[in-house]
């Protein structure tokens, strides 16, 4: 298990649980803001801009809901950092910095999909340096079904809904070529081309794979073991910080695999029985070194 020291210092026991607390709170209320406000915004048509690429699309909502996580936020915890998929931000080195996407799985969002959720995080350390932060807190909502996947350092993960709460537990699969893995794709077509050449190699090695389009969601199945692992290269730290955190908690090996300087590195998330097999097929595919614990 590589899960952080959670004696390393860095918020105490009790303040992680009130943090995630907050993040559930925070999240289901953006969750309800974008969820509610999706019809009259995108009417017409409206209410959408890209940015890297024709395909990399934000909405009014995705805009809106960072709005209101940074107002509650700058209200509730006025001492802490905010660093937010659509306006940024510096973090904090000392303190605590909140970590936001306003809605992942943006595409989803736009063609009326159920599987997008809105994801935060609180971490500790400098978030705009691959491998300085890690998440002390984290709650991923999914608006559609009324779930809500949370974790805090030490603290275990959970999902709760209109049905109840259950405690997160990822599976004990220890063949690779059994494994069910979860992975995604980026904007930009010079990467996806490079991520469809790897899948040459990874598909035929294990079960299958699933893409759902949201790395936190996808994060959130890895800890339900509803997928046995997730794979993406080239995520963000919003997409990616309360969703790794869950999935750690709830007994997941996490790691990041590089293959260059000038390429972004991968997140794996992965069952321990076959984290050391997926990270050689991944090695192999994508030409890198052996992922790194995180
Ligand atoms: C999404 C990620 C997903 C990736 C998509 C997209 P967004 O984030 O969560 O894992 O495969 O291409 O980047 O853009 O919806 O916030």
């Amino acid at each position: 298990m590589n899960r952080p020291d959670t004696a390393a210092a860095g918020p105490s026991p009790a303040l992680r649980e009130e943090l995630r607390s907050l993040a559930v709170e925070l999240a289901l209320s953006a969750g309800a803001l974008v969820r509610d406000g999706r019809q009259a915004a995108l009417a017409g048509g409206g209410g959408i801009d890209t940015k890297s690429t024709p395909t990399d699309v934000v909405t009014v909502m995705d805009r809106a809901s960072e709005e209101h996580l940074r107002e509650r936020i700058s209200r509730l915890r006025p001492q802490d950092a905010v660093l937010g998929e659509e306006t940024g931000g510096q973090g904090s080195r000392e303190g605590i910095t909140w970590v936001v996407d306003p809605i992942d799985g943006t595409v989803n969002y736009l063609y009326g999909r159920s599987d997008y959720t809105v994801s935060v995080a609180a971490v500790v350390g400098d978030p705009l340096t691959a491998g300085a932060w890690h998440p002390v807190a984290g709650a991923v909502a999914r608006p559609e079904t009324g779930e809500v996947w949370h974790a805090h350092l030490g603290g275990g993960a959970a999902v709760q809904g209109p049905w109840g709460e259950k405690t997160l537990t990822v599976n004990t699969v220890t063949d690779v070529g059994l494994s069910l893995l979860a992975t995604g794709f980026a904007y930009d077509a010079g990467m996806r081309r490079e991520q469809a050449q790897a899948l040459v190699t990874l598909l035929p090695a294990v079960r299958d794979i699933r893409r759902g389009g949201s790395a936190a969601l996808d994060l959130c199945a890895v800890a339900a073991g509803e997928v046995d692992a997730y794979a993406e290269r080239g995520v963000h730290i919003w997409d990616i910080a309360a969703g790794q955190l869950i999935a750690a908690e709830a007994g997941a090996h996490i790691a990041t695999w590089h293959s260059g300087p000038e390429r972004p590195q991968g997140l794996l998330a992965a069952s321990p029985g076959i984290a050391v097999q997926l990270g050689s097929l991944l090695a192999t595919a994508y030409g890198s070194g052996e992922p790194t614990p995180a």
